[in-house]
């Protein structure tokens, strides 16, 4: 896999042994991106194609980034989050001559220093997580979209929510595939994935028992809805809060109760914020938490605990654990925030467990195949945001159950038949 080394600029290069340890055990448990990189080493449809990538750099990620050169990609990667790059994995990478950009802990300014850096080798397609990158080129190099980039693809909820309001306001200059969407991402990632990898960062960052604790969710969607069932099975007393009746109601029945932010401010022992809008937590909410309250978010951005309003009540703070900063209040309470209010389960944990990713990754991948073939027979796709089809996510599904050891029944043409066969009624 060692081709020419790439520019790089990582924490430190001699963590590669360390990260190559991860990067085998996360592809230990990814069998469909093992066997889409063996398929594809072969045809290499990614040959000639630039890809820059904005996405955690995690050891689920480095298995993607691996399987893309495998295709024929030239790769130039950043980390989507300045707190999720995995620094042993950032290694690994650079030491395999991977163009990467990326380590944990940097600011703001930094972030999108690394992003400039994946620009400026003219990249044909884009890998997003968050829109930050797609948007950067929008802003900051607009004729790219006319004169290099062919598409691209994004990973998450909110990115997904951002280029659809782009692409509403004739904005978006090119074709993005949105990859959260697809059933075998969205339905298994957001659901298994954030429920487990958000319970892991708070353990870590904490190690407090969660059998017993009133556990506040704000926002009951795919991400809340696992978190909040998995918090449940620990024996935790889920609260979920929600602005969209039908969410609300879905917590109800799975066992929650439900209720405003005001009110289970009161009584939360742990804060999650799963919403992607900002200001879920604010002032009033901080005032009204029981001493020893944590908070946490796990959206894509950190605008959904008000950090600023918190600092106007603080007295003191202190960082009394890894990722875990004690807010000492002028009222006297002690409210601990986790990761900075930034992603928990990247930020203080791994992300979520290699097996999701597995089939989030391989839509990324078959999207940017596919967006590769298209361009390679003059069939550019209209510029705006793209569905996955049914087929991939049942070919992924498939090739999943399959390396689990499960088969599963098949219509016969007879039922096939009487399915399409309006006129057999009851
Ligand atoms: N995300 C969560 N865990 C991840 C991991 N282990 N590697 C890479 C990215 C990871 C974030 C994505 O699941 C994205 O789908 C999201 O934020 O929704």
């Amino acid at each position: 896999m060692n081709h020419k080394p790439g520019k790089y600029k990582v924490k430190d290069i001699k963590l590669a042994a360390e990260g190559d340890r991860l990067i085998d055990w996360a592809e230990s448990r990814m069998p469909v991106m093992t066997a889409l990189r063996k398929e594809y080493s072969r045809t290499k449809p990614l040959k000639g194609y630039r890809i820059a990538g904005c996405l955690h750099v995690t050891k689920e990620t480095a298995v993607l980034v691996k399987t893309l050169v495998a295709a024929g990609a030239q790769v130039s990667w950043s980390g989507c989050n300045p707190l999720s790059t995995n620094d042993a994995v950032a290694a690994s990478l650079a030491n395999q001559g991977i163009s990467i950009f990326a380590w944990h802990g940097m600011n703001v300014k930094e972030f999108y220093w690394c992003i400039e850096e994946t620009l400026k080798f003219k990249p044909n397609l884009t890998l997003d997580d968050g829109a930050d990158l797609i948007f950067t080129i929008h802003k900051n190099h607009p004729e790219f979209a006319e004169k290099y980039v062919i598409g691209g693809t994004e990973e998450t909820t909110t990115g997904v929510h951002r280029l659809r309001a782009m692409a509403a306001d004739g904005a978006l200059k090119y074709p993005v595939i949105a990859v959260n969407d697809a059933e075998t991402k969205w339905d298994f990632d957001n659901v298994y994935g954030t429920g487990q990898s958000t319970l892991d960062g708070i353990l870590r960052a904490t190690s407090v028992l969660l059998a017993g604790k009133n556990i506040v969710v704000a926002g009951y969607g795919h991400c809340g809805k696992g978190v909040g069932v998995r918090a449940q099975g620990l024996g935790a007393n889920v609260i979920a809060t929600e602005v969209k009746p039908t969410a609300a109601l879905k917590a109800t029945l799975d066992g929650m109760r439900v209720m405003k932010m005001d009110e289970a401010a009161k009584i939360g022992d742990i804060f999650i914020t799963a919403t992607g809008v900002k200001d879920i937590i604010v002032k009033r909410h901080f005032e009204r938490m029981k001493d020893g309250a944590i908070v946490c978010n796990t959206g894509h951005y950190d605008c959904e605990i008000n950090l600023v309003d918190l600092e106007k009540l603080t007295k003191s703070k202190r960082l009394i654990r890894d990722n875990n900063i004690e807010y000492t209040l002028k009222n006297g309470k002690r409210i601990y925030v986790l990761a900075e209010g930034r992603l928990v389960n990247l930020a203080a944990a791994e992300g979520h467990p290699s097996e999701v990713m597995d089939m989030s990754f391989a839509n990324q991948f078959l999207s940017q195949v596919r967006l590769a073939v298209a361009h390679r027979k003059g069939q550019r796709l209209e510029d705006g945001v793209h569905d996955i089809s049914a087929a991939q996510d049942q070919e992924i599904a498939g090739v999943k159950l399959k390396t689990m050891g499960y088969s599963i029944d098949k219509l016969t043409p007879e039922q096939r038949k009487y399915q399409d066969d309006y006129s057999a009624g009851t």
